[in-house]
């Protein structure tokens, strides 16, 4: 057992407490990582707001982090202590019908014991007073140290940034993914990006990557356009300035609606809009945002009978080990300007100002060092 310092979520809806915990060694198959950064995630807030039908309690939540092996279990060969690396809330086995299916990033190989805060073998690593402490998304990267199965880790180059790189492991992948890999958004399109937070601003450089040529973003916070634009958005929308559905001004705007588009904001009536902002015949929405239990997305079936297509992504439609080295390279060749996301940093002792700061609409993305 090793102590590490944590931000424990002990209740849906109460502030994270930083207390010691004890960390279990790492079993067949996993290794000990120390967390040097992580990013908080919308989805964080989500889980601990109590709106997660898979969220438990008491767990350590986090999953956008950047990390160096500590220690490995037995029989681990991928990776060695020193290794420089990112936590994957997607892991990649390789083996199961999800990996070698050629059309998913979706590895299924634990997801029933992730999503019961379990290790692989159906135990927890993290305790306080023997008592066991959830794992969370199968990284809690809001403990100085966590464990994670071999299988749920990208080794990446050790010239990164850690507490840069650390945002390729959720928002900003998940964002630019969505319109790369999920969308293939091809060059001369028009998108609309609903929601100009860390993943909708990440699927605004993933459009402008992509060659599109309008970005049109939309938020109910005008704060944020400034950024979208700076980031490539060509221009910036508020629902709340309109008498008419968001849908329908920018179909006005657009001769006839948006070749993509995409939900970056987990509100099942802005999915609605975002779909029915698409071009008739061919237009893509594309949902990104969670949505909280219970609820449950609607549209007239003739949105898709007349060809609309409603698509969902998860981090990206990235795999993980094989594909995450390769955009933290191109952040190191200037290509992802992970800078801008990062409007605010502080340590762990301060991590629920973080999430204050996100409900405020003032950060982009806060990390966290420890
Ligand atoms: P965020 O809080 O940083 O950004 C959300 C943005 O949406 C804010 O700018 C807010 O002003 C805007 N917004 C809220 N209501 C709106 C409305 N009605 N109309 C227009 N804009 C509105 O959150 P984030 O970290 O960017 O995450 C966004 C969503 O993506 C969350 O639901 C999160 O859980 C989800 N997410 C999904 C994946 C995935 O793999 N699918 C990965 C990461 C995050
Ligand atoms: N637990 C929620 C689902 C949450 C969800 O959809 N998570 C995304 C990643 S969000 C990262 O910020 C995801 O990867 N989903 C695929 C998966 O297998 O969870 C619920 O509704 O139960
Ligand atoms: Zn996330
Ligand atoms: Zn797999």
């Amino acid at each position: 057992m090793i102590k590490s310092r944590a931000a424990v979520a002990w209740a849906a809806g109460a502030p994270l407490e930083i207390t010691e915990i004890d960390v279990a060694p790492p079993q067949a198959g996993e290794v000990l990582l120390r967390v040097v950064a992580t990013g908080v995630c919308h989805t964080d807030a989500y889980t601990l707001s109590g709106d997660d039908p898979e969220g438990l309690f008491p767990a350590i939540l986090g999953h956008e982090g950047g990390a160096i092996v500590e220690a490995i279990g037995p029989g681990v060969t991928s990776l060695a202590v020193g290794d420089h690396v990112i936590p994957l809330y997607t892991p990649e086995c390789g083996k199961c019908k999800f990996c070698l299916s050629g059309k998913t990033n979706l590895c299924q190989a634990i997801r029933g014991t992730q999503g019961k805060g379990l290790m692989p073998d159906g135990t927890s690593r993290f305790s306080k007073d023997g008592k066991p402490i959830f794992h969370y998304m199968g990284t809690s990267t809001f403990s100085e140290y966590t464990v994670l199965p071999e299988i749920a880790v990208a080794k990446i180059s050790k010239d990164a940034p850690l507490e840069k790189v650390c945002l390729l492991g959720c928002g900003v992948t998940t964002g630019m993914g969505a319109v790369l890999n999920t969308a293939k958004v091809t060059p001369g399109s028009t998108v609309a990006i609903f929601g100009l937070g860390g993943i909708g601003l990440s699927a605004v450089i993933g459009a402008v990557m992509a060659k599109a040529s309008r970005i049109i973003g939309i938020d109910t916070n005008p704060a944020k356009f400034e950024i979208a634009k700076q980031l490539g958005a060509t221009e910036c929308i508020n629902p709340k300035d309109f008498d008419k559905p968001i849908q329908q001004v920018i179909v006005d705007l657009t001769d006839g609606g948006v070749d993509y588009s995409f939900e970056c904001i987990g509100n099942v009536n802005v999915m609605r809009s975002a779909l029915e902002c698409c071009h008739k015949g061919w237009g893509e929405s594309i949902i990104i945002g969670v949505a909280g239990a219970g609820q449950e997305i609607s549209t007239r079936p003739f949105q898709l009978v007349t060809g609309r297509v409603w698509r969902g992504s998860a981090f990206g439609g990235v795999r993980g080990r094989s594909e995450l080295p390769g955009y933290v390279d191109r952040f190191q060749k200037g290509e992802i300007p992970l800078d801008t996301f990062i409007t605010h940093k502080m340590g762990l002792k301060d991590i629920n100002h973080a999430f204050e700061l996100m409900h405020e609409g003032k950060s982009i993305r806060t990390v966290i060092h420890y």
